[in-house]
């Protein structure tokens, strides 16, 4: 019979296998948090998201995740890498947020599954839930001390700020919870105006409708407001994560530590050069509506007519070619990134398209890129 487990003996174990912060929290209902998905659903902020608000009776009672469950055990993982210059600056790179460019998740597991098995050998059952639509990951660190809510929506870890992933082990096992973090960002707002489409819409809210890291995942035509906007991210918005100062400390701490397995930059002509197979097997570990690689097409367009030049020859063909494309939305957003890359003379070809979505682009008003 093993000895009795202890706390310590899990946090030290999780940090070992390269958590940074381990906390213990009550299995019991978030109800505030299951008020917040209800009342934001309600309000239409969620965009359409499913994850997390599909059902949110689910989602914020971690208890019908696993039958006598006492304990959730929250780790966090850093995640803050110093970028790498992109090898050629002539080709347009598009932005990958940070937390996507390696996976952390596997990390994050990786010490996860480090305290399962020690529960395991103790005859506990657990199970690991991180990015599940089954917990709400935020709400379950922030009820275990790991850390507290700053005003961009993100769970920031005290002296170390927001560049963390977070994952749970929720078991049987009781041990007692640690006490909730009570730290805030006082008056600072940078976070609100740094967003470039002003997604925060009060402290502490999000409107998914306009959250560039939400549209690049969402079905559809990419809003015509925020085309420009979007710039060259091509995965994810870290913007309002750069505009804020206690992440700084992160990044100093981080500063000299260079990764090994950062993915090679996106480069938006090749991309839009790749079959549908090539741009699965580069990109598929994102997060893709359906599964549907036209997406990334249509991402990529939007980036193409943003960071592309007008004397590009190669830009110039890969447009020749989506505007013969048979896919309405890709034609249609190819039109946009051809006027915005002043390539006009492609798009006689099309006056008499059939299509309603190719017809609003062709008369639409399209500022030149650059
Ligand atoms: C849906 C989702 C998204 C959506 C919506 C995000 C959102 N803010 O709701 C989209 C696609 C936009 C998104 C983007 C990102 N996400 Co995301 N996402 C999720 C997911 C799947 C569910 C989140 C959820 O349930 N939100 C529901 C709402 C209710 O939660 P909330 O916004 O946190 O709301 C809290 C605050 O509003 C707070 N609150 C209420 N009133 C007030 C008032 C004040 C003044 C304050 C300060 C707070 C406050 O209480 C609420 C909770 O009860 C989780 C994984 C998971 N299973 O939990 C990852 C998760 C939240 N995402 C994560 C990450 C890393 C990101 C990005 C940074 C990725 C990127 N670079 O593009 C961005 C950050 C954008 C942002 N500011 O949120 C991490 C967050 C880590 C952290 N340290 O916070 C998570 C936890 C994934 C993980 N396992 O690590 N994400």
């Amino acid at each position: 019979m093993p000895s009795a487990l202890t706390a310590t003996e899990l946090r030290s174990t999780g940090i070992e296998h390269g958590l940074d912060s381990i906390g213990f929290a009550k299995v019991e209902a978030f109800t505030s948090t299951k008020n917040h998905l209800v009342e934001r659903k309600k309000q239409g902020l969620h965009g359409g998201m499913q994850f997390t608000y599909r059902n949110p009776e689910r989602s914020t009672d971690p208890s019908r995740t696993l039958e006598g469950a006492q304990t959730l055990v929250v780790g966090a993982r850093s995640y803050w890498r110093k970028r790498p210059e992109a090898e050629n600056s002539q080709e347009p790179v598009g932005r990958v947020a940070l937390y996507a460019l390696e996976d952390h998740y596997q990390q994050l597991r990786n010490g996860l599954e480090a305290i399962v098995q020690i529960l395991d050998h103790h005859g506990f059952n657990s199970r690991i839930l991180i990015d599940d639509n089954a917990l709400v990951d935020r709400e379950a660190a922030y009820r275990a001390g790991i850390g507290w809510y700053g005003k961009n929506t993100n769970l920031l870890l005290p002296d170390r700020g927001s560049w963390f992933v977070l994952g749970s082990v929720i078991t049987n096992a009781n041990f007692p919870p640690d006490i909730p973090n009570n730290g805030s960002c006082g008056t600072c707002e940078r976070c609100i105006p740094a967003c470039p489409t002003q997604a925060i819409t009060a402290p502490g809210v999000l409107d998914a409708n306009r959250c560039l890291a939400w549209l690049l995942q969402s079905e559809g035509q990419f809003p015509i407001e925020f085309r420009e906007a979007l710039g060259d991210r091509i995965y994810g918005c870290d913007d309002c994560q750069i505009s804020c100062p206690p992440n700084r400390r992160e990044e100093r701490m981080q500063e000299n530590f260079v990764s090994e397995s950062f993915s090679a930059p996106v480069l938006i002509h090749e991309m839009l050069e790749m079959s549908d197979e090539e741009l699965m097997q580069k990109y598929g570990r994102w997060y893709i509506p359906r599964r549907d690689p036209r997406y990334l097409r249509r991402n990529a367009l939007v980036v193409l007519g943003n960071t592309s030049r007008a004397s590009s020859r190669r830009a110039r063909k890969i447009l020749e070619q989506y505007l013969e494309s048979d896919d309405n939305m890709i034609r249609s957003h190819a039109v946009w990134a051809a006027k915005r890359l002043k390539f006009e003379g492609l798009l006689e070809k099309l006056k008499d398209d059939p299509s309603p979505l190719v017809q609003e682009e062709l008369h639409r008003k399209v500022t030149g890129n650059k």
